[in-house]
């Protein structure tokens, strides 16, 4: 039916499961007219907004146009659209910024309320009526079984032989009656490469052929190539020393440029046979299976730039076989993160002198995007790793600062942080040994001796030793920033 007959489908505060993760596979139709719907409503001088559940971030179709006509109340469990960005910011739209593989467990328990509707995008729906996912598989699975009516985008621009590449486990059993999940290798199969829905549920079915919309990265600038290098120095380091296989450990890495600089560096590395465990391939893992050096990626979403989606469907068949999509419960669960030993890379906000990590609030306030997966994954890390330029909007804001101005990774959870200024191996240490090391190897050098003369009168006049601290000064920098616009001394 026409996407704006499916909308229509949809009322005033509906509870909506959407599929999507980090701008895949997400709905493209219904969302849009959905936003034009409400539009005319707020026109007419009536209410309508809708509480929106995904997988993570989506695209200007769904986040950007709802957010734009006020139609999003209430939104989890990630985002990074401008526009929701925005009205985040100035308190019109709430936001729950969740660990990713925490959602399936709360939609199963009804903490997000009744799910209303479920809009999932696919590639296809098979002759046998099975449902073939697109570029994502994030939580449709969940809003499928827990939605009382299910509207279906079978989208034609994703390439058919996506058809193989899922794998779907409903296998998961809650507690009491919790039990381990067969998976003991990156590659391991456990479900099906497709998901179900009783027909007599499916409201619509719309179509569609647009494609997803993700930002293209730039290339690697001299910053995100230092970092790398320092990374990969660290990792054939750790080989050496036999604390890692020369294959390493299932690699996971988080979206941005930085993280692709070090998976273009792992291309010319000495590694080989490689695999991931991860959340979302991006362009150089594509380039890394290309090459054979990455032999598998486990996954739930693609966030890839518009060249290599293109090339991706071009090549889809070839790339079946070495790519496994699963939801997001999956990819992200605790213990199979921990029982594979992830090696985690993730990018962050701000880190403190003692290695607590801010990967989501500006100055503690102002929401970026969200914790998205590197919690999941940074806990549970056998070697968990921060990857950050020393210096944001062109040096007003140094990376390293005395105190997190609101924390999501504490400093247990935090092993190496790593700038293009050099790498701190945190492991071992403890706060107060913690921060010299931080300051000399991450901190850019405008920021270093304001940073070292803190520490050196918290170690004199703190409270406490055990994580040097000035109460007064300690969120300085960022007051410094706010009042000021830079966080270096006047
Ligand atoms: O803003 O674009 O307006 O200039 O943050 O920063 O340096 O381009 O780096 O793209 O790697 O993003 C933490 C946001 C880093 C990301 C974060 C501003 C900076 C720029 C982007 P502009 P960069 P990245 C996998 C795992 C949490 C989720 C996660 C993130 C913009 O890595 O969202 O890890 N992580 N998921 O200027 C003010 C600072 C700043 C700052 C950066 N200290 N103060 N602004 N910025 N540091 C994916 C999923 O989970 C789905």
């Amino acid at each position: 039916m026409p996407a704006e007959d499916a909308a229509a489908l949809i009322g005033p505060g509906a509870v909506l499961g959407m599929s999507g993760f980090t701008g895949s596979g997400y709905p493209k139709m219904v969302p849009q007219a959905l936003a034009g719907r409400i539009a005319e409503a707020h026109a007419r001088g009536e209410a309508f907004k809708v509480d929106v559940l995904t997988g993570a971030s989506t695209g200007p179709e769904l986040d950007g146009a709802l957010a734009r006509v006020d139609g999003i109340r209430f939104r989890l469990p990630y985002q990074g659209d401008p526009i929701l960005r925005e009205k985040i910011n100035t308190g019109a739209a709430d936001y729950l910024d969740m660990h990713l593989s925490h959602v399936a467990p709360g939609a199963d328990q009804g903490i997000y309320g009744a799910v209303d509707t479920a809009v999932i995008e696919l590639s296809s729906i098979r002759a046998d009526g099975t449902l073939v996912p697109s570029s994502s598989v994030g939580n449709s699975l969940t809003w499928i079984k827990r939605a009382r009516q299910v509207i279906l985008e079978v989208n034609e621009w994703h390439s058919a032989a996506l058809d193989g590449m899922h794998d779907v486990y409903d296998g998961i059993r809650r507690p009491p009656h919790g039990e381990p999940i067969p998976l003991l290798r990156p590659d391991d199969r456990i479900g099906v490469p497709h998901l179900l829905c009783d027909p007599d549920r499916i409201a619509a079915i719309v179509l569609s052929e647009a494609p997803d919309r993700n930002a293209p990265f730039s290339e690697p600038d001299d910053t995100a190539r230092a970092i790398a290098g320092h990374v990969l120095e660290f990792l054939r380091h750790e080989v050496k020393r036999g604390r890692l296989p020369s294959s390493l450990l299932p690699l996971q890495s988080g979206v941005g440029n930085v993280a692709n600089a070090v998976l273009a560096g792992l291309l010319d590395g000495p590694f080989d046979n490689m695999t991931s465990f991860t959340e979302v391939i991006q362009d150089g893992m594509l380039d890394l299976l290309d090459s054979g050096k990455l032999r598998v990626a486990s996954a739930t979403a693609f966030s890839l730039s518009p060249r290599a989606a293109a090339d991706i469907n071009d090549r889809m068949e070839h790339f079946r076989s070495k790519i496994i999509l699963r939801p997001q419960e999956v990819s992200n669960h605790p213990e199979l993160i921990r029982r594979l030993g992830c090696i985690t890379m993730n990018g962050l906000i701000e880190a403190d002198i003692f290695g607590n990590v801010n990967s989501t609030q500006i100055m503690g306030s102002r929401i970026q995007n969200g914790i998205g997966g590197s919690g999941d994954f940074t806990r549970n890390a056998f070697l968990s790793m921060f990857v950050t330029p020393s210096v944001a909007k062109k040096g007003a804001i140094s990376s390293i600062v005395p105190h997190a101005a609101h924390v999501d990774h504490i400093t247990q959870d935090v092993q190496v942080i790593v700038t293009e200024r050099g790498l701190a191996d945190l492991r071992g240490l403890s706060p107060k040994q913690r921060a010299p090391v931080i300051i000399e190897n991450c901190a850019h050098p405008d920021y270093k001796p304001v940073l070292q003369d803190y520490f050196r009168r918290a170690c004199q006049s703190s409270y406490g030793m055990q994580s040097p601290t000035l109460l007064d000064e300690a969120l300085g920098f960022h007051d410094r920033f706010v009042k000021h616009g830079s966080m270096l001394p006047r």
